[in-house]
């Protein structure tokens, strides 16, 4: 085993030991990999600090993404402390809690481009802050989706929208980086209650059907995504980028309901 002995992977997007990032981080770690990790703002610190540390991390940094500055300073911090990075992992969205529901028609301006800034532009912007620390051998870059971003999902809105732009951007930065070796892939995974998800009003009731529906007849957890984030940044997945694959139970296969229960 241990896939990704040698590797190092900086990690944005744990808020607490619910986020899909903390599987993706537990699985790394498992595999061997060194992490570093950032949070979004000053009040994330004590949730995170412990959860680093708890793998062994002590690279453990502010970053919000909506700022090109501590973008900048949080990658040249880690070119200090790390010298190359292999994987970045980037498990960050966000849009107005009122714009999670209701009718997408009505997305404000501002809206629509803080969801499109915080969960689309900030793959860019942390991808090409971090070009100068991948390897000579090359890197392997991760993201998060949500069938949202194919199929209208009820409520999801401005974030459905702002999926379908990051799927996109996944398949033009694998071509851009593609001939200095470095893939870049999403993983588009099925409902999960985290701190992203409470607060979505019907979420349970959206679990449950899922379940119901998903061929292998369970919600997926952040153990499932976490492994199959293992495997695309390790050596196995070296032919694979602009991909988006799906850690979903199968739901995404069905074209209608089951017939039993
Ligand atoms: P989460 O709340 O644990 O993680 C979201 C993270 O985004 C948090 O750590 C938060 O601090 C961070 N963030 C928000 N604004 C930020 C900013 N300005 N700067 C830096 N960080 C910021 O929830 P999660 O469900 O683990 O979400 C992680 C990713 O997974 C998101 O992209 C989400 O869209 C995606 N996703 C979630 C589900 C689900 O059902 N939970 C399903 C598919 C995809
Ligand atoms: O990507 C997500 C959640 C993203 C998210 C969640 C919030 C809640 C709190 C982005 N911004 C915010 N802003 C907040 O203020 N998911 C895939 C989980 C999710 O969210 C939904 C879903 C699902 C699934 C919203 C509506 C309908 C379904």
């Amino acid at each position: 085993m241990a896939m990704l002995e040698g590797k190092t992977a900086l990690i944005f997007g744990v808020a607490n030991d619910h986020s899909i990032a903390w599987g993706i981080a537990q699985a790394l770690h498992r595999e061997g990999a060194q992490l570093g990790f950032s949070y979004a703002g000053p009040t994330l610190e004590k949730r995170v600090r412990p959860l680093a540390e708890s793998l062994g991390a002590d690279f453990i940094e502010q970053c919000d993404v909506g700022s090109d500055e501590e973008i900048a300073a949080v990658m040249a911090k880690a070119k200090e402390r790390f010298g190359t990075v292999d994987i970045l992992v980037h498990a960050i969205a966000f849009a107005n809690r009122e714009d999670l529901q209701g009718r997408f028609v009505d997305t404000s301006r501002d809206g629509f481009l803080l969801a499109h800034n915080i969960s689309v532009f900030s793959l860019v912007g942390l991808t090409r802050a971090a070009l100068p620390l991948f390897p000579e051998s090359g890197g392997s870059v991760l993201t998060l989706s949500y069938y949202g971003a194919e199929k209208v999902a009820p409520r999801y809105n401005v974030m459905g929208v702002a999926k379908a732009a990051l799927e996109a951007s996944v398949r033009y930065l694998a071509a851009d980086l593609g001939p200095q070796g470095v893939r870049v892939n999403a993983i588009s995974a099925g409902p999960i209650r985290t701190l992203a998800a409470s607060g979505i009003s019907g979420f349970r009731a959206y679990q449950k059907s899922f379940a119901a529906q998903a061929p292998l007849r369970r919600n997926v957890t952040i153990d499932d995504v976490g492994a199959t984030a293992a495997f695309l940044a390790s050596d196995g997945a070296r032919g694979i980028t602009g991909e988006t694959v799906y850690v979903d139970s199968g739901f995404n296969i069905m074209a209608m309901s089951s017939e039993e229960e």
